[in-house]
C-alpha cells in the first residue's frame, strides 16, 4: 500500500506490453499515453517545486546553483520512490529486463526558457560503434538495452514551444553519435518530436539520437527521468561501489590505483552535480 498519492497502477496486458516494447525496441522510444492521473502529476510537480524552492536541496548536492535538474529526488521525498513501482511501468521493465531488474537513477527536470539540453546526443558514450565502412547495425539484430529511462511528462508538453523531446527513430543501429546539425537523419527518417500531455510516458534507449528543444512557452516544462537496468550490472558494479578498501592499503598508491576506487565509487550522483555530497 503506497503512503502517498502515487497509485498502484495497472500492469498492461501481454499483449499490449509486448507491442510496445517492439516499438521501443524499433524505434528507440515509445509514447505510452495516459498512464498517470491529473492529481498524482500535481503532487510531483508541487513536491518538484518545493525541492527546487528549498536551499537544502542545493546545499546537499542534489541541485547545482541555477540549474534546472534536481538529481535522486527520490532519496529525499518518498513519492518519488513510490513512482519506481507504479504499474504499468514495474511490468514494462520486468518484460524488457527480466525478474531482479534494478533501479538505477532518478533525475526531475525543470526547464524554463533559458534551460535545455538541446543539443543532440547519445547518453553516457556510444556503446556499439560501428567502423567507417559498415552502414549501420543489422536491423534484424535486438540492440542490447545496457539502461533506459522512462520519461514521465509532468506538465502538457503538447507543443513544439513547449519544448518537447525529439528523436531520430532508428538511430540506435547507426553505430554512429549523431552529425553535428540541428536536424539529423537516420535512412532518411528526421527528427520526431514527442507531443505528450501530463500524465503520459514514454520509454527513452538512451543510445538512440535524442535531445530536448528549447522551452518557449513561457511556463516550466516538467519531465522526470527514471533509470532501470539489468540485474547482471548491479552484481558487476554496484558491489564495487559499495566496497571500501581501508585508506592505509592505498598510502604511497600510484595516481592510477586511487582513481580505479576514486570516491565517486559511492556518490555516484557526483558525477553529475560535480559537487560534493555533505
Ligand atoms: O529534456 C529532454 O527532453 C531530453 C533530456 C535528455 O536529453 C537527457 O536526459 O539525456
Amino acid at each position: 500500500m503506497n503512503q502517498t498519492p502515487i497509485q498502484n497502477g495497472t500492469p498492461f496486458s501481454e499483449e499490449r506490453t509486448a507491442e510496445i516494447i517492439h516499438e521501443f525496441k524499433r524505434d528507440g522510444f515509445v509514447l505510452i499515453s495516459d498512464v498517470f492521473e491529473k492529481d498524482e502529476t500535481e503532487v510531483l510537480r508541487e513536491k518538484t517545486n518545493a525541492l527546487f524552492d528549498d536551499p537544502k536541496t542545493v546545499e546537499n548536492g542534489y541541485l547545482r546553483e541555477n540549474h534546472f535538474i534536481v538529481w535522486q529526488p527520490n532519496e529525499l521525498e518518498r513519492t518519488f520512490c513510490d513512482l519506481l513501482v507504479r504499474e504499468p511501468i514495474f511490468s514494462l521493465m520486468e518484460a524488457i529486463f527480466g525478474k531482479g531488474f534494478q533501479h538505477c537513477g532518478n533525475q526531475v527536470l525543470r526547464n524554463d526558457h533559458a534551460h535545455a539540453i538541446d543539443h543532440w546526443h547519445v547518453d553516457d558514450s556510444l556503446f556499439y560503434p560501428l567502423p567507417d565502412d559498415v552502414p549501420r547495425h543489422d536491423p534484424r539484430i535486438n540492440m542490447p538495452i545496457m539502461w533506459l529511462t522512462v520519461q514521465i511528462a509532468l506538465s502538457d508538453i503538447d507543443s513544439i514551444e513547449c519544448g518537447p523531446s525529439q528523436y531520430v527513430p532508428g538511430s540506435h543501429y547507426s553505430g554512429r553519435n549523431p552529425p553535428k546539425t540541428d536536424t539529423p537523419t537516420f535512412e532518411g527518417h528526421g527528427p520526431v518530436s514527442v507531443l505528450c500531455k501530463a500524465g503520459d510516458i514514454y520509454l527513452h534507449n538512451p543510445q538512440c539520437w535524442h535531445r530536448g528543444t528549447p522551452n518557449r512557452s513561457g511556463r516550466y516544462r516538467y519531465l522526470l527521468q527514471q533509470q532501470y537496468g539489468p540485474t547482471w550490472a548491479f552484481l558487476r558494479y554496484n558491489a564495487y561501489i559499495q566496497h571500501r578498501i581501508p585508506d592505509h592499503l592505498f598510502e604511497g598508491a600510484d595516481r592510477r590505483l586511487l582513481e580505479l576506487h576514486d570516491d565517486l565509487h559511492s556518490r555516484s550522483e557526483a558525477r553529475y552535480t560535480g559537487t560534493v555530497r555533505k
